[in-house]
């Protein structure tokens, strides 16, 4: 983590450490935007977005539909990976090229190379939604990273620690960027404040974000 995070430098490195296996790469999605909203957009077609309950009962404030041969799924019965959408009975869309292949590129670029993502959750953010801090558990094999693609409007990313109670730090992200989240930094508390109202000249209202995983 360096100051250089909260800095508008436009001479700050375009590779930032977060954490010893954390490492954003800024912008590295811009040239593949085109590819990954066709993806994303015949993701929504196949399965549309929803707001899925959580266990506790509530509605989530970001929309989601998914990619690939499993799909990340929450209901009053917990929370699950699943080969179909529970909405339709259908199978998610299979993961789009364009999307392993940046992932794969990313976690190489990274250090982390050898990633053959199966799932890409699929968020969508509104002006105002959040993603309050939480773990992402429920994958078989913790030791594969996850590769992060945010498109649209930008968020402020709030980056904890091993303990809810740890300090969190605040790392803005931008339309284009990708972070690998990997080894040690793969079970760090998480979440997205508050997104700002904006328009941004592609998704308009929105926030997308990818998160690529190895689900199964
Ligand atoms: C750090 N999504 O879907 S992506 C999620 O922007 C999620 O939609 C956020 O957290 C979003 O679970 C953040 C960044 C991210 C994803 C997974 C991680 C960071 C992570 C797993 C471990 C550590
Ligand atoms: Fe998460």
């Amino acid at each position: 983590m360096t100051a250089d995070l909260f800095s508008n430098d436009p001479h700050i490195p375009a590779t930032l450490e977060l954490g010893r296996d954390a490492v954003l790469l800024r912008g590295f999605a811009l040239a593949v935007v085109p590819q990954l909203f066709q993806g994303i957009e015949q993701a929504a077609l196949a399965a549309p977005w929803r707001h899925m309950e959580t266990p506790g009962g509530r509605r989530m404030g970001v929309a989601t539909t998914n990619a690939g041969a499993l799909g990340w799924v929450s209901d009053r019965r917990g929370y699950r990976y699943e080969a179909c959408d529970p909405a339709t009975g259908r199978p998610w869309l299979p993961l789009p090229e364009a999307f392993a292949a940046l992932a794969g590129r990313a976690a190489a670029a990274a250090g982390q190379g050898g990633f053959a993502p199966d799932a890409c959750l699929i968020n969508r953010y509104a002006p105002g939604t959040r993603l309050s801090l939480h773990q992402d558990r429920d994958e078989q094999d913790l030791a594969a990273p996850i590769v992060s693609v945010s498109l649209g409007l930008p968020a402020t990313f709030l980056w904890g620690g091993h303990a809810r109670g740890n300090a969190v730090h605040r790392v803005p992200l931008a339309h284009g960027d990708v972070v690998v989240w990997g080894g040690e930094d793969r079970l760090r508390f998480h979440g997205v404040a508050p997104v700002a109202q904006g328009t941004h000249a592609l998704t308009g209202p929105w926030r997308v974000n990818l998160t690529l995983r190895k689900a199964g």
